[in-house]
């Protein structure tokens, strides 16, 4: 099958459109898994491409994701039938005194896009909760989020945290937010540092497989 017009579907955000598509793609016989990479996780990275040119905007993601989240919800029973597993466990969240959210859910949407099961820990998360949950899930990328130039320096104590327990080699440490930068991130000693979701979804895959 092409999935050319799913991809459409998903770029013009109608949830209508990726709803009958996906249920006729199944009920001609196509495998879940190929609709899901072909076709939603396809036409999620074209969104994170022209979002990242600029082209759209906060607004449309958030449709697209939405969309694609409609198609994804009929994929999932199947899914799970066949026993797909996600790519990898990533624990995100904004740093502790920071309320800003809406990049960090962006970032959220499009890991989960990219196949990651998101253990999302909200805002104002201390470095211990970023610690026991990267444990308990067994996460391999844990994301920071900061939006004030008063939280990012917080970053370096989650990171030292990992480090004083042990566990700062069992995951990859990566950083994003508007007042953040490459050199900041090297600075505090994070594995990776994107400027904005759709980059920071592809870095994680290409941690992952480091
Ligand atoms: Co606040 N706020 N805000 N604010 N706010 C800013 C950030 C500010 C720049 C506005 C300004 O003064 N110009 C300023 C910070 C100045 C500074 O320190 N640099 C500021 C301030 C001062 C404040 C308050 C202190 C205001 C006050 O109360 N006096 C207060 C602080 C509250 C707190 O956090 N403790 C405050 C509060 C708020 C609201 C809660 C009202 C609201 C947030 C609502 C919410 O998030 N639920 C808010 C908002 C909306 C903004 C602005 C207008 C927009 C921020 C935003 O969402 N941008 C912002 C001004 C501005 O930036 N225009 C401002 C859109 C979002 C998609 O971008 O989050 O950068 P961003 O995410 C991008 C990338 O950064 C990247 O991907 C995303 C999408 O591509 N990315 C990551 C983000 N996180 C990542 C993590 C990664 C990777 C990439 O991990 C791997």
């Amino acid at each position: 099958m092409d999935f050319t017009e799913l991809r459409e579907a998903i770029l013009d955000g109608s949830a209508k459109q990726v709803s009958a598509i996906v249920t006729s793609a199944l009920e001609k016989g196509e495998l879940p898994e190929k609709i899901l990479s072909e076709g939603l996780i396809k036409g999620m990275d074209e969104v994170g491409e022209l979002f990242s040119n600029n082209e759209i905007y906060v607004p449309e993601v958030l449709i697209s994701v939405r969309a694609m989240k409609t198609g994804l919800e009929i994929l999932k029973p199947q899914l799970a039938l066949r026993d797909i597993k996600p790519v990898g466990v990533a624990v995100i969240g904004t740093v502790k005194d920071d309320l800003h959210d809406i990049g960090k859910n962006l970032v959220a949407m499009m890991l989960e896009g990219t196949g990651f099961e998101v253990i999302d820990a909200g805002v104002n998360v201390s470095a211990e909760q970023f610690l026991s949950l990267a444990k308990e899930h067994n996460a391999k990328i844990v994301c920071m989020s900061a939006l004030l130039t008063t939280t990012m320096s917080y970053m370096k104590e989650v990171i030292e945290a990992f480090k004083a327990d042990g566990y700062r080699d069992k995951v990859k440490i990566m950083v994003g937010g508007a007042p953040l930068s490459q050199k900041f991130a090297d600075e505090i000693g994070a594995d990776a540092y994107t400027s904005d979701a759709a980059s920071a979804a592809k870095r994680a895959l290409e941690l992952l497989n480091e």
